[in-house]
């Protein structure tokens, strides 16, 4: 080993250095490239409306929820903006991030000034704000989340709209699994020619549409948002869809199926996007899964802290199950610390650390931001500890590590 090797009081620097530089594949976003006209959110206004930020005005706020969302979205800003964060300090994670996007922007945080703020975004061009944001969030490639029941969405790959290659395709299809009668009409007004009880042909055909699509956008992989109570040892009609059309598609297309577990829909209705909730789902259906398909691989993350360590074990045994991400309720410092200090004590460096989740362009920036910061703490620790045995590291050592886990682990998982 030529290179030289590092002290422990140059560790420190090295971990910096190696996670400012990686570009990172971000594997699950909301994101879509500007060609897709109105459904990419951003600036400051859509940074303010973030369904995060709703849930937390409306605990501060007596406003009639219908009423608030009446309102024209601006108008929704400046109230979230008086009330969250010049009526009281934004401590928390969403309004931190807000101050940060506007902080690595070169806009004077300190003014408190959204009019200011706003000029600032008004004078921007789409496409080169886009370059920015990438390069301010070090960014590289984001993965979408394509839903082939939106009509808008529809259309626009049928249209055979040219896609900037920074945006890749995941197929996401929750109907299938969650609601298959009613996905079944869409299917049919589709020309596939399924039943609402998944009989007859049904199955082929919901594998017909499944790998139709997933070639029309080239997914990198299907992926589904599951409830805490979600089961695969019952014989219900999701279970029929994941274990007769999903996975054999999946397989067959030798992409993986992207699970992501524990997500309570619309607790509470009058919040709107920003009324789903969490619960603990029970890790012996991701087992059996992955024990049942050796064949297919899945991709999985869960939204309750009380599944992080048995999930990190589940993947102890089964190579063709990889971890991904602190998901939604657990990007919040806290969380990432405990759950990444978790996975590389039980799995080494192979798991996928964060995903941003971002629905507003510039959430890249805040949200790896902060991800960085504290896995990087993590990672000091980790080796810290390495270096107190006597071991020899070198920088391009860590800056290997930092990559197999920003990029390298999902890149390999999907093979692409
Ligand atoms: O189902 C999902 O993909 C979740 O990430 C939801 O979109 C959620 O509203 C969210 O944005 N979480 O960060
Ligand atoms: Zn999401």
């Amino acid at each position: 080993m030529n290179e030289v090797a590092i002290t422990r009081d140059q560790l420190k620097t090295a971990i910096d250095e190696a996670l400012a530089r990686v570009e990172v594949v971000d594997m699950h976003t909301h994101l879509f490239p500007a060609e897709f006209s109105g459904m990419l959110l951003w600036g400051i206004d859509e940074v303010l409306t973030y369904h995060y930020l709703i849930a937390e005005y409306f605990r501060c706020s007596q406003m009639d929820c219908d009423r608030f969302f009446t309102l024209p979205k601006a108008r929704q800003a400046e109230l979230v903006w008086q009330t969250l964060f010049l009526e009281r300090s934004p401590v928390s994670e969403a309004q931190r991030g807000v101050l940060t996007i506007l902080q690595k922007l070169e806009l004077d945080v300190g003014a408190r000034s959204l009019d200011s703020y706003r000029e600032y975004f008004r004078s921007l061009k789409l496409e080169e704000h886009i370059d920015n944001v990438f390069r301010l969030a070090g960014v590289q490639e984001v993965v979408m989340t394509n839903d082939p029941f939106d009509p808008q969405e529809r259309s626009f790959w049928k249209e055979g709209a040219e896609v900037d290659p920074r945006f890749r395709a995941a197929l996401r299809i929750d109907p299938l699994l969650v609601n298959y009668p009613e996905a079944a009409k869409m299917l049919q007004a589709e020309g596939y020619e399924v039943d609402r009880d998944l009989g007859g042909n049904s199955a082929a055909e919901v594998r017909r549409f499944l790998k139709d699509w997933a070639q029309r956008i080239r997914a990198l992989y299907m992926a589904a948002s599951l409830p805490p109570n979600f089961s695969v040892s019952d014989d219900s009609l999701g279970t029929r869809v994941l274990k007769e059309c999903i996975l054999p598609a999946c397989a067959e297309l030798n992409i993986p199926m992207a699970m992501m577990i524990g997500v309570k829909r619309q607790v509470n209705k009058e919040l709107r996007l920003a009324g789903d909730s969490l619960g603990r789902a029970e890790i012996g259906a991701v087992e059996r899964l992955c024990a049942e398909y050796p064949e297919n691989k899945f991709l999985v993350t869960m939204l309750s802290r009380e599944n992080q360590h048995e999930l990190a074990i589940a993947a102890r045994k089964f190579r063709n199950l990889l971890v991904f991400g602190c998901w939604w309720f657990l990007n919040n410092p806290s969380l990432i610390e405990e759950i990444t200090a978790i996975r590389l004590e039980t799995l080494g460096l192979s798991f996928v650390p964060q995903h941003s989740d971002a629905r507003v362009l510039e959430h890249l920036i805040y949200k790896w931001d902060h991800s960085r910061g504290v896995i990087g703490q993590v990672l000091l620790r980790k080796y810290e500890d390495l270096l107190a045995t006597g071991w020899v590291l070198t920088e391009e050592e860590i800056a290997r590590d930092v990559a197999q886990l920003f990029q390298g682990n999902f890149r390999d998982f999907v093979g692409r």
